[in-house]
């Protein structure tokens, strides 16, 4: 027998390569160096912290999973994992600042891109020098993206591209930009094109007043007859397949990030219990308060092996998009009750800032939804359960 470390409580540790716990560790030690003095006020003041980029990129954690000669990490899935729960541990809105710069930036030009665009773009995005967006999601095509109305027509060598992309982290102080478009020149098919900021007809006004993930910003993508050259086309890809095999790899991401927020829930309710006195007693010496502890912990060591197991086999190679809507929707669920549970458990004092419980409730309450919704990749396991589609 071994001694139970509650705050390790399946031993995960245990299970990482010298390399993963090395990393995990740098990406602990730069958000709590680097993120967690500013987050307060980042999140308060919904500022624009696109500077933090090049910092990020100096400690190694953009393109985690992309190789050293593209100036990655060439780290494994589930290092990649590790390093989205350190960040995620401060704020899902940094999380979601380099995810989308490594999985929805950095992951299809890595694999759907020809040699010259991986030279042009991937050292400058693992450096942070570069800021990358994800352009998927319309005003009239979220959940269903194949719905979208973002057009691309042959224009001399080149393209002509029309459209408007919506709900689109880190759109506003981008550099690079990911859209996803139906080509005319390719039969109506679905494609990814790159476009850089300050091409003519392109514009990515900011969206303001979000309630959640606030230290993140968000905006939209306008293309009004942007014209691109032949040299913008993503080879590699056609269909819709292309940006759903980017968000398999984002979405895997985000059920390891929401495990660090809800930690720090965790931490912060059984400290508070510890520390406060009600009836004579501190809170935590009483069953109620244990119980909802003991939930917390057991969610959360079960998602992480869950992850775990996703990851290694995404590493393997073995991996199916189901899997990680299992890890995605249950993580993120089980990660939004625990920051709900720990706001209540503080009290009043659940509410204020200083306390940064709530501000990780309502961040959940975004993530719950981007990437696919709950309630999509309940259909999407609904689907292979049944054999038939629900959407
Ligand atoms: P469906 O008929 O299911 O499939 C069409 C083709 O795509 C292939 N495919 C996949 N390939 C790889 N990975 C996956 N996960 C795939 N899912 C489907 C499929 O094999 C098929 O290929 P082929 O060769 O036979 O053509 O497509 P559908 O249009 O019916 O899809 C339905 C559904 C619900 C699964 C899909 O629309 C969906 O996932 N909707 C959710 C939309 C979503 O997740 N949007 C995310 C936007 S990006 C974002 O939120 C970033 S937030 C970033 C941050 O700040 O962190
Ligand atoms: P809808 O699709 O309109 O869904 C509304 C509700 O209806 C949901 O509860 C949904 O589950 C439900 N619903 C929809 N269809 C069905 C159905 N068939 N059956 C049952 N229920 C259904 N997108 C990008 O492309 N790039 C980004 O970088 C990005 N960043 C984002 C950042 C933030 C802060 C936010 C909030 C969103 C971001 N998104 C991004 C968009 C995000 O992916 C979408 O909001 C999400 O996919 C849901 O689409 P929607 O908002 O249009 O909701």
């Amino acid at each position: 027998m071994v001694p139970f470390d509650w705050a390790d409580p399946l031993n995960l540790d245990d299970q990482l390569t010298d390399e993963e716990r090395m990393i995990r560790e740098a990406a602990h030690g730069f958000a709590q160096d680097v993120l967690q003095p500013r987050v307060i006020d980042d999140f308060r003041d919904e500022v624009d912290a696109s500077e933090l980029f090049p910092l990020m990129g100096e400690a190694g954690l953009l393109g985690v999973t992309v190789p050293d000669e593209y100036g990655g990490a060439g780290a494994s899935y589930v290092a990649y994992g590790l390093v989205a729960r350190e960040i995620e541990r401060v704020d899902s809105g940094y999380r979601s600042m380099a995810s989308v710069q490594s999985s929805l930036v950095m992951y299809p030009i890595h694999a759907y891109g020809s040699e010259e665009q991986k030279q042009k773009y991937l050292p400058r995005l693992a450096s942070g020098e570069l800021i990358g967006c994800f352009g998927l999601t319309e005003p009239d095509a979220g959940s269903d993206p194949a719905g979208m109305l973002t057009t691309a027509k042959k224009d001399g060598d080149g393209y002509t591209i029309s459209g408007s992309k919506t709900w689109i982290s880190n759109s506003p102080f981008a550099d690079v930009f990911i859209v996803w478009a139906k080509s005319e020149a390719h039969g109506g098919k679905i494609r990814g094109f790159i476009l850089e900021k300050g091409m003519a007809g392109l514009s990515a006004p900011k969206i303001g007043g979000k309630l959640s993930l606030r230290a993140s910003t968000t905006g939209m993508i306008q293309m009004d007859e942007v014209k691109l050259p032949a040299d913008a086309l993503l080879p590699g890809v056609e269909g819709i397949k292309g940006p759903f095999g980017c968000l398999n790899r984002a979405r895997y991401g985000i059920s390891w990030g929401v495990l660090g927020a809800a930690e720090f829930c965790l931490h912060a309710a059984r400290q508070y219990g510890l520390d406060r006195k009600q009836f004579g007693k501190p809170l935590a010496a009483n069953q109620l308060f244990q119980f909802k502890l003991a939930n917390m912990l057991t969610e959360i060591s079960l998602g992480a092996q869950a992850s775990l197991r996703v990851g290694r086999l995404m590493d393997e190679g073995r991996f199916a998009p189901e899997m990680i809507s299992v890890v995605k929707r249950n993580n993120v669920g089980k990660a939004l009750d625990v920051a709900r549970a720990a706001r209540d458990m503080h009290g009043g004092n659940g509410i204020s800032e200083e306390y940064q419980v709530m501000r990780h409730m309502l961040n959940l309450e975004t993530v719950n939804t981007y990437e696919g919704t709950a309630d999509i990749h309940a259909l999407i396991l609904g689907r292979a359960i049944t054999d038939i589609a629900a959407f």
